[in-house]
């Protein structure tokens, strides 16, 4: 019989709805030593709060987090709030000894990141951030193929993200669904919310990245904040691009935007080394594609995997269905759940833990420091 581990949601926008889901499943398809148990749903409008709670099974509400981190049957925190508040219940969490699973990025800079890495370690407490798409079974695999050496020495790395719904001058800044609109809360725009997926991927497949130079632009220079009813000036990134050296030698391309007509989530990567290549796409995320120098010269070409197979090989799968029956978005959170109590029960730390996280915070900082100067800018 597994044990259960009391969780405590701060939060019941999109990725409290993401990430629920992912305690609810876990458990019924990985075997683990810890089952989630939806203890407590904190938010501080009560009727809302209330109804998340009733709809995905919560047991109780709060409305002040505080409150929640007072209470001794809470063992793990997950903070799906806005960026500008990840870091002072970050560190109260720790400070109450609880585990948390905060959502990306880390924190509003690096400086913030910092303290909280400090207080994780400090407590000895669990700690993970919520970059999912790692846990994609074909990025998986892309990182198995890589460790084994299979591309051999890396040249380059590509990445998009590209998205297209700020592009009406009407879309108001700021409020529930809009935060990522309003720097006081976000902190960044596409950057730190979509490029620090990418970096994160980027830095676990292909290590460090050293310097970057960046350009950013806001298309929409005003928008009425929600909040206050009134047009104010928009301070986030609406479209960032950048270049970078990574410390194994190799040439980055990032790009990531809310104005790409035509595109909705699309965040794709492609690594190419001296043996062979690898793409992936979002949008397709269940492929993985490659392209293999030392096949026979006739037979050469890009192959698409359809990463659904079991016995081991397709990283995840072996969970799920039969062979051939792919999974979706979802799944990611669920690994992520599983993985992280995985490294509970073994004492293990399970990535990206904080101090990971703030190695993409870093360069997130230094992109738009770059974009900022308009010069090369180290990262750290
Ligand atoms: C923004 O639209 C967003 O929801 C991000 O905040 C998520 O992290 C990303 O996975 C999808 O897009």
């Amino acid at each position: 019989m597994a044990k259960p581990l009391n969780i405590g949601m701060i939060g019941y926008g999109f990725m409290g709805r993401a990430h629920t889901n992912a305690y609810k499943r876990v458990s019924d398809f990985f075997s683990l030593e810890y089952r989630p148990v939806l203890k407590a749903a904190c938010a501080r409008d009560k009727e809302k709060v209330t109804a998340f709670a009733e709809n995905w099974g919560y047991e109780s509400v709060e409305t002040d987090w505080r409150k929640l981190l007072e209470r001794s049957d809470i063992d793990a925190v997950d903070i799906c709030v806005p960026n500008n508040l990840h870091k002072e219940m970050a560190i109260a969490a720790a400070e109450a000894g609880k585990m948390i699973l905060c959502e990306k990025p880390l924190a509003m800079n690096v400086a913030e990141g910092e303290e909280m890495c400090a207080a994780v370690e400090k407590a000895g407490v669990p700690n993970i951030v919520w970059y999912n798409y790692r846990r994609v079974p074909a990025v998986t695999l892309a990182k198995r193929l890589i460790d084994e050496g299979k591309l051999g020495r890396i040249f380059h790395y590509r990445a998009n993200f590209l998205q297209d719904w700020t592009i009406s001058a009407d879309v108001p800044q700021g409020g529930a669904a809009l935060w990522r609109l309003d720097v006081d809360a976000a902190g960044s725009g596409v950057t730190g919310d979509l490029l620090a997926h990418c970096i994160d991927t980027a830095i676990w497949l292909n290590g460090g990245i050293q310097d970057v130079n960046a350009m950013t632009e806001t298309f929409v220079k005003e928008r009425v904040h929600a909040l206050t009813g009134k047009v104010q000036k928009v301070g986030i990134d609406d479209a960032c691009a950048f270049l970078c050296h990574f410390q194994n030698g190799s040439l980055g391309l990032f790009e990531s935007t809310r104005y790409a007509r035509g595109h909705k989530a699309l965040y794709t990567l492609e690594i190419n080394g001296e043996n062979a290549s690898i793409a992936w796409d979002l949008h397709d995320l269940h492929r993985l594609s490659y392209f293999d120098h030392s096949d026979e010269g006739r037979l050469r070409g890009w192959r698409s995997i359809h990463v659904t197979d079991h016995g081991g090989d397709h990283p995840y799968m072996d969970k799920w269905w039969v062979p051939g029956l792919q999974i979706g978005y979802e799944h990611s959170f669920v690994h992520q759940v599983a993985d992280f109590l995985e490294g509970v029960a073994k004492g293990t730390p399970v990535g990206p833990t904080f101090r990971d996280a703030l190695e993409t915070q870093k360069v997130c900082d230094a992109v738009l420091q770059s974009a900022h100067s308009r010069q090369w800018v180290d990262v750290n």
